[in-house]
């Protein structure tokens, strides 16, 4: 029923730990370190204890079941790891025993073929299609009250990466039919994008479906794995394979898109992770549903007792709070996006947090959809029906 693994940062699989210590070569001595060895630094990652792998059903159309269990989340320091960045990313610690509950997730995050359905079925407009008013925005000035959303514009040359003003714009008509702005058109197979948290919202809902939570999605990335920095394991570009879609070159200038892609990537373009799950890791943002704060992990864990206690299904705090926007509501977003790079940004990293205003969206920010397990067992009796 339990699956571990050795994780590249040395915490010890449950099987090993089993054999007796005359099998095994010094070097995997030095690496599990008894707890008792005082003074030993000691990875803060312990094993992940998945719950069964067998789906409790037939899968909906387009989701794989992802069994659940106890696992470590989080992430350590990755700013002295190989392409870890200059980030040393606090909000992402400590790494702390977390439990959840199965459930079935979209293979892919959810496509623009898979939203213009939706929209046909309902008719919904975006909130990027929508024009802000003066109500919301008293003291913008009337010619910017006009329907659109941000898109990543690069640079004419190097700027200091203080300020991402520098590369974002907020382009008229720039919604998810029209990514770039107007004159751009959506391809079907890649993400949606220009997605904000209500928008998702709806699309779960007429689904049947819902957001993950930070912990589902973390749990789901991992892919059965345990403290791995990558949804894939222990380095960024294995053999020198791209796993991900992220940037590539002097960001943000020029992304040369070795990896295949410069910008969005249709969904499915680089090998699913140990769950069948693509684009974990990179292409775009996707929402969860917990309110973000930076200091989540640490209040969890006060509640619960310490780090070791595993939290069940946590779902986030009360309301959200950053402290550098405390007037923003921004909820969780996981995975980075197609301008992750370590010269700014490696939340490509598996255990890292991202964040994002509720009602903004962007060229990199879209979403995907989890479902809990029907009672009694048939997930198939359930397929996704319009509801309205
Ligand atoms: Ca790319
Ligand atoms: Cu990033």
């Amino acid at each position: 029923m339990q699956k571990t693994f050795m994780s590249s940062s040395g915490a010890a699989s449950f099987a090993l730990l089993a054999l007796s210590f005359s099998t095994v070569s010094p070097a995997q001595v030095a690496l599990k370190r008894p707890e008792a060895a005082e003074g030993a630094p000691k990875s803060a990652y312990g094993p992940t204890l998945e719950n069964s792998r067998t789906p409790p059903g037939t899968a909906p159309a387009g989701m794989v079941w992802i069994p659940g269990g106890e696992f470590s989340m989080g992430s350590e320091d990755p700013t002295g790891m190989v392409c870890g960045g200059h980030d040393t990313m606090p909000d992402a610690r400590p790494v702390h025993r977390v439990y959840v509950d199965g459930f079935w997730m979209d293979e892919t995050e959810v496509t623009n073929a898979q939203f213009e359905a939706f929209v046909k079925a309902t008719g919904y407009r975006t909130i990027a299609e929508i024009a802000p008013t003066k109500e919301e925005f008293p003291t913008a000035p009337p010619e910017n009250l006009v329907a659109g959303s941000t898109v990543f514009t690069p640079t004419k040359s190097p700027v200091p990466l203080n300020d991402h003003y520098q590369w974002w714009r907020y382009q008229h008509g720039a919604n998810w039919r029209h990514p770039e702005g107007p004159g751009s058109d959506f391809k079907p197979s890649d993400p949606v994008v220009h997605i904000a948290y209500a928008d998702a919202l709806a699309y779960c809902k007429w689904a049947g479906k819902r957001l993950p939570t930070e912990a589902e999605f973390e749990f789901a990335a991992r892919g059965g794995l345990a403290g791995e920095p990558y949804a894939w394991g222990a380095e960024l570009r294995p053999d020198g394979k791209f796993m991900a879609n992220t940037f590539q070159g002097k960001f943000p200038v020029r992304d040369t898109g070795e990896d295949g892609f410069v910008g969005v990537a249709p969904v499915k373009s680089f090998p699913a992770n140990g769950y069948g799950l693509y684009d974990m890791a990179g292409n775009v943002w996707e929402w969860c549903s917990d309110w973000y704060r930076p200091d989540t992990f640490a209040r969890q864990i006060a509640a619960a007792g310490g780090p070791n206690k595993a939290i069940r299904n946590p779902r986030g705090p009360d309301a959200p709070f950053d402290p550098a926007e405390p007037n923003e509501k921004k909820r969780v977003q996981k995975g980075g996006s197609f301008l992750c790079t370590d010269q700014y940004c490696t939340r490509y990293m598996v255990g890292t947090r991202g964040k994002g205003e509720e009602t903004t969206g962007s060229n990199h920010v879209g979403f995907r959809c989890v479902k809990d397990p029907q009672p009694g067992g048939s997930a198939a009796a359930a397929p996704a029906v319009p509801s309205r």
